[in-house]
């Protein structure tokens, strides 16, 4: 799929006030009218608002500025102007939200669910109305509308998941988060298939797992080789890390050092996360001697054999992950 956007630039302005109208009272019959300019409407706010199913930025990415309306002038007769329009922006969970120039962490939606209110918009003038006093009774002033504000943001998403997958490209990655949840990812034969994050639920006995598919990760990824290393943040956020390897591959025995190794020089705390070790393609031949050999080389991991195509592993799987998250 195209279109991934996991980061992009906005525009964002919050509306201004309107102003307070200067008005007297003009009736049949009463000569001077006292004041009755009515006050401005206030300016939309910025609201971002978290969307479950959205997972990408993209709409974002497409619009690019998003303004709230002005308040309405206030008008005679004391009738207040109509407030304007918030802004409301649409954002996927795990949206973090920074400052375009400087960088700097304005806010992270990532447990949000109800709306979060960035900047308010301008507050109405007072119209005369609000000014007379005993000894002022017909004041020809009012005041104006606070202007709104606008701020550059820099939007960022790092998607949410529990157990995020690590593995070499075709190492069965997507085929298990198909075979274990509704996510139905691509599925090839050739290194590089999964090109964007894939997320899908698992229905564990207690919870709802989320797992999460990236692209595969080839040495070097760390330093930018292959499209690993874009992917990594997807996967900073989660609980646990699931590495999947290929038993019918012939590198496999390093497999695990390798992976390791480009999350070392990653950084952000993904060699320390909790994880296991998923030794993948029960089915292929042999696959008993060699999964013996996986755990023998790794002697302090926890290490299970799986296979997508004859479910191999899959009774005790629920277990493996609820144990490893909670
Ligand atoms: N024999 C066997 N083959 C499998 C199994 N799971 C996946 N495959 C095959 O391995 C190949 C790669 O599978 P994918 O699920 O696309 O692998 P991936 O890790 O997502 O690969 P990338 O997206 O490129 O990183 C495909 O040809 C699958 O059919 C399995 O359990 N047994
Ligand atoms: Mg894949």
């Amino acid at each position: 799929m195209q279109g991934f956007i996991d980061e992009t630039v906005i525009v964002v302005s919050s509306g201004n006030g309107g102003a307070g109208c200067v008005s007297f009272r003009r009736e049949k019959y009463v000569a001077r009218g006292g004041p009755d300019g009515g006050d401005g409407g206030h300016g939309g706010a910025i609201i971002f608002r978290v969307k479950e199913n959205l997972k990408t930025l993209s709409e974002l990415h497409m619009k690019r500025v998003f303004r709230a309306q002005s308040g309405r002038p206030g008008e005679g007769r004391k009738k207040h102007g109509k407030d304007g329009e918030d802004a409301i922006i649409h954002v996927p969970p795990g949206t973090i939200i920074r400052d375009a120039e400087t960088n700097d962490l304005i806010y992270d939606l990532k447990d949000r669910v109800e709306d979060w209110v960035y900047l308010e918009g301008g507050k109405g003038g007072k119209g005369n109305a609000q000014f007379a006093t005993s000894r002022k009774q017909a004041p020809r002033y009012a005041q104006k509308g606070i202007a709104g504000e606008e701020r550059q943001l820099r939007i960022e998403l790092q998607i949410i998941a529990d157990i995020g997958f690590v593995g070499f490209p075709n190492a069965g990655k997507s085929s298990l988060l198909n075979a274990l949840t509704n996510a139905h990812p691509k599925i090839a034969a050739y290194p590089f298939t999964t090109k964007i994050p894939n997320l899908g639920v698992m229905n564990a006995d207690y919870q709802d797992i989320i797992l999460a598919d990236i692209p595969g990760i080839i040495e070097g990824a760390s330093q930018g080789a292959g499209l690993g290393y874009r992917f990594l943040k997807h996967i900073s956020r989660t609980k646990a890390l699931a590495f999947l390897i290929d038993l019918s591959d012939e590198s496999m025995l390093n497999a695990f050092d390798v992976l390791l190794e480009e999350l070392k020089t990653y950084g952000h705390g993904l060699a320390k996360k909790r994880r296991v070790i998923l030794g993948s393609k029960m089915d292929v031949d042999n696959a008993e001697e060699l999964l013996a050999e996986l755990k023998k080389r790794l002697p302090d991991e926890q290490v299970y054999g799986i296979s997508s195509f004859s479910r191999y592993g899959f009774e005790d799987l629920k277990g493996i992950f609820s144990r490893l998250i909670s």
